[in-house]
């Protein structure tokens, strides 16, 4: 019966530990700056802050690939454009990064609303390669 309840007691430690390793992952982590420059990194297969709050107007975006084995680009899109397809952003595009290089920086006008981030080379937002870039004041 002790060797029952230490059993238990060590599955709850396991599933605390669980919820609190799941909880630091990062899905809900928001990045917020109300500064006009932002810097991204990329690599296998995120964009890092996956979540960011910034201010409308014009920003400034500073892209690196940290990665070690592919290729990474950064395309701002609006999700909803006709036909509830994802556009891309006019001029809201870094060009391909191969690993360990920066991307020409990027300026464009955010206005409030919600964006998407994402890399669109190969299969890479299937892995998880995007974000989201909230627009608010
Ligand atoms: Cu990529």
């Amino acid at each position: 019966m002790p060797q029952e309840m230490s059993r238990s007691a060590l599955t709850a430690a396991f599933l605390a530990a669980l919820a609190v390793g799941l909880g630091a992952c990062g899905n809900d982590d928001v990045f917020r700056t109300d500064r006009p420059i932002l810097r991204l990194t990329l690599d296998e297969y995120r964009i890092v802050p996956q979540n960011v709050v910034v201010k409308p107007g014009r920003m400034k975006f500073v892209v690196r690939n940290t990665g070690r084995h592919a290729a990474h680009n950064l395309v701002i899109q609006i999700p909803e454009g006709p036909g509830d397809k994802p556009v891309d952003l006019p001029g809201g595009r870094v060009e391909t990064m191969q690993p360990g290089e920066s991307g020409e920086p990027i300026k464009v006008t955010l206005r409030p609303g919600e964006y998407r981030l994402v890399c669109t080379i190969a299969n890479h937002d299937d892995l998880g390669q995007f974000g989201v870039l909230k627009v608010q004041e």
